[in-house]
């Protein structure tokens, strides 16, 4: 997690519009907003943010922010994430057209259908998903702390929803348990072959290879270490090394250049979420002066939802165990 300094923009590589940019700032200010943006944002959107972070970290911030509005970039579902823990502040969108293709390839409806075919199993849903999904789950995790999250379940059984590549990957760190998967994926992840972190050893073989855990398992296997976004942040940071190969969407691997200027990256360029980049300066003036579209949940649904959620927020982060136990 970031707390951003807007004066850190380096306008000389990118064409932004400056005048665009100085209205969110002031009208942020005014109309006392706070701004969260994911991981995976454009470099002005991450700009204009207050806060820069993974799911699990901005999620935390929506509970602690003073400010009563808090307009975010990032995908619907981690949108609605927020806001079912940001108490009573106002959470926007800032483009309520970002939605996940993850997130809709599961349903209530399939969990339900999951749970009757295994019962006893207790079901751990990725925070990829609806808040209708949400309802149907005993705990949400992230893939920062999934592992831990699945191992405290009290089921040897199961159910993990929707993403069969991360299912997959985490199995291997839970040997005492037997995951159910569902055959979700991230189609952006999901488009990394192994081939095309091979190509890249190739040509860089000095250089750490950290891969995503939604990627696929073959893709995994040829990693030095799986993690997530903010724990590959930390990890390049701290790392002895100076060349890596990055293994997710081609933003964060932005974010570390930016971070690291003495260190080399090399990305997969397919890997570029456009779900994310729908979220454009323009979209962010607009639900500033607007303040819509809010996130609206009716209460029944929030509670049920909030409540996988709250149980999951109290194990905090974990995805030291991949590197701890490296591939
Ligand atoms: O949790 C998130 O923000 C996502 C989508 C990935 C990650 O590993 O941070």
């Amino acid at each position: 997690m970031n707390k951003c300094h807007n004066q850190d923009l380096n306008l000389t590589d990118a064409p932004i519009d400056i005048t665009l940019i100085e209205e969110i700032l002031k009208l942020k200010k005014e109309k006392r907003v706070t701004i969260l943006a994911h991981n995976y944002q454009s470099k002005e959107n991450r700009f204009v943010a207050d806060y820069v972070g993974d799911t699990l970290s901005l999620a935390n911030q929506a509970r602690v922010v003073d400010e009563d509005v808090i307009l975010f970039c990032g995908p619907d579902f981690m949108v609605e994430t927020a806001a079912l823990l940001a108490g009573d502040r106002t959470v926007i969108y800032a483009n309520e057209d970002a939605r996940c293709p993850m997130a809709s390839m599961i349903s209530p409806e399939d969990i339900r259908l999951l749970k009757d075919a295994n019962p006893g199993a207790k079901v751990v849903g990725y925070v990829n998903t609806s808040v209708e999904s949400k309802c149907e789950m005993d705990i949400c995790c992230t893939s920062s702390n999934a592992v831990n999250i699945i191992n405290a379940t009290r089921s040897e059984k199961v159910i993990f929803v929707p993403d069969k590549n991360l299912g997959a990957n985490l199995q291997k760190f839970l040997p005492t348990k037997e995951l159910i998967l569902w055959p979700g994926f991230c189609s952006v992840h999901n488009l990394i072959e192994r081939e095309d972190i091979l190509e890249l050893i190739h040509a860089h073989p000095d250089a750490e290879v950290l891969v995503h855990p939604e990627c696929k398992p073959e893709v995994v296997e040829q990693a030095h270490v799986m993690l997530s976004t903010d724990g590959m942040i930390e990890y390049v940071q701290q790392s002895h090394s100076t060349e890596f190969i990055i293994g997710t969407e081609v933003e964060l691997v932005s974010r570390m250049v930016e971070n690291n200027p003495e260190k080399n990256f090399y990305p997969v360029p397919l890997a570029y979420c456009r779900t994310q980049k729908r979220i454009q300066l323009e979209n962010i003036l607009n639900a500033l002066e607007t303040f819509e579209p809010r996130v609206e949940i009716s209460k029944e649904v929030s509670e049920k939802a909030r409540r996988p959620l709250e149980k999951m927020m109290a194990f905090g982060r974990g995805d030291d165990v991949y590197v701890s136990n490296s591939l």
